[in-house]
């Protein structure tokens, strides 16, 4: 038999009791970590590795939903308020298995509409979707033959929101990817960090993988058209040859993406940092930061802590300057709405997006050194097409007359606004690397105004 309480898992326990616990943690240093070969594409090459991430690198912005049914007592138990994050209630409240699994049955989320959901992301500029299939709790969003604790067999609303989805995305041009928590999972005997059921009758988490989370992973794999990421989540007990049972599985979408976090020692594509922006980017490394615009993943009735509309651009232009991308969280209710809140920093970002949206999508990280007054992105020019090399100034804090630019080794050809339609040229003064840039007294956009630099060689 292994051992269930080795010192590898008890740190995951500590770690995810303290996530659970409501802190923003830093992520472990293996969570930030990535190698650029994924563990489901071991042997490709470097341009082939390049071709399947493309999409990615350009993409910058997508949605992540936590949706379950931890959504039902939104943050209360019995007349009582749970501390931490929403979707870990079963766990914050020590709930035991026959009691939390009653929820199922009253879980008719009737105002449910993918469309809706899908449209909305796409109004936000964002350019996909990553959605819990199965969060720790063990509850699929899906129809699953591998355990009738799932959306269609065990609730009055008998729908796979998760096919809805995929049609719905396939419909309107977006990406799709799942979230999948391969290892620790409350309801199955053999899953990671049940502690306190003591009713459970344990069984290995070969046994769990082998019946519940492989076959699982098959359905998402196999079912739902072409999928574009599989976001594996808290790789508690995870060791290789455990993580070897699902490899094989991810031959069947040869173009997916993962994330660093199957664990034994497999580290994806992309590194994973957690309600946080790292200081710098680093070349060659592929991360996407994932964060909530309040203070809980899945929905909470009375966690109204929002960020403002402002930070959340300025997350996603900073992200976006050193070379990340940003997914950024949305918690539905029980019925399938999802909060007007995050509905309307949502619209906002996107009509930001509308105007400023080719200073995010497929740049580069900044090139120059730190700037006092904001960000930079970049863009390579195409000879051929006769496009110049780019820069796009990102300005947060707007000037008093004239912005200056140091460390630019190109000439400027021109300099423009990006929300001028005209696209007037600014008068520039450059001195060798420096630039002073005469701008309009008036900020054009509150929270970040772009400037873009035309580079000649
Ligand atoms: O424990 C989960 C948490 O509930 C949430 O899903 C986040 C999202 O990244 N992942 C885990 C904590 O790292």
């Amino acid at each position: 038999m292994f051992k269930l309480w080795s010192k590898r898992s008890l740190t995951c326990v500590i770690l995810t009791a303290v996530v659970a616990g409501g802190l923003l943690v830093r992520p472990s240093a293996a969570e930030d970590k990535t190698t650029p070969s994924a563990a489901s594409q071991a042997d490709e090459t470097k341009a082939g590795r390049e071709r399947r991430m493309a999409w990615w690198h350009e993409a910058k912005f997508g949605l992540f939903i936590h949706w379950g049914i931890y959504s039902i007592p939104a943050g209360e138990w019995k007349g009582q308020q749970i501390g931490g994050i929403g979707e870990w209630i079963m766990h914050n409240a020590r709930i035991p298995v026959a009691e939390y699994e009653q929820l199922a049955k009253q879980f008719n989320p009737v105002k449910f509409n993918a469309e809706e959901w899908v449209k909305l992301a796409k109004d936000a500029g964002m350019k996909y979707i990553v959605i819990t299939s199965k969060h720790h709790d063990g509850f699929a969003m899906f129809a699953s033959k591998a355990s009738r604790y799932n959306i269609v067999d065990a609730t009055p609303f008998k729908r796979d929101v998760l096919k809805e989805l995929a049609a719905a995305c396939r419909k309107h041009g977006i990406r799709l990817g799942f979230y999948y928590s391969q290892a620790q999972d409350w309801h199955h005997p053999g899953g990671a960090n049940n502690f306190w059921d003591k009713e459970m009758k344990r069984v290995s988490m070969e046994q769990y993988i082998r019946e519940k989370a492989g076959p699982q992973v098959k359905e998402l794999l196999t079912n739902y058209g072409e999928l574009a990421i599989l976001w594996w989540d808290t790789p508690a007990d995870m060791t290789p040859q455990r993580a070897e049972m699902f490899l094989p599985l991810l031959k069947l979408q040869p173009n997916i993406i993962t994330n660093n976090r199957l664990g034994g020692g497999y580290e994806g594509d992309f590194g994973t940092p957690e309600q946080r922006i790292p200081a710098k980017g680093k070349s060659g490394y592929d991360w996407e930061t994932c964060m909530t615009m309040n203070n809980t993943w899945g929905f909470k009735t009375r966690d109204q802590n929002w960020k403002s509309t402002d930070d959340l651009i300025r997350n996603l232009v900073d992200i976006v300057s050193k070379g990340g991308n940003f997914l950024l969280n949305v918690g539905p209710t029980a019925e399938g709405v999802i909060p007007q809140p995050s509905v309307e920093r949502l619209r906002e970002m996107g009509k930001w997006l509308k105007v400023n949206g080719v200073s995010i999508y497929g740049t580069t990280a900044n090139p120059l050194g730190d700037l006092p007054w904001g960000r930079c992105t970049a863009k390579a020019g195409d000879k051929d097409k006769g496009t110049p090399d780019k820069l796009y100034l990102h300005v947060f804090g707007w000037p008093k007359g004239k912005l200056a630019v140091p460390g630019v080794n190109k000439k400027v050809a021109k300099a423009y606004l990006l929300a001028d339609a005209q696209r007037k040229a600014l008068t520039v003064n450059q001195e060798e690397g420096n630039l002073l840039i005469d701008v309009p007294a008036k900020a054009p956009d509150k929270c970040d105004s772009v400037v873009v630099l035309e580079l000649t060689d």
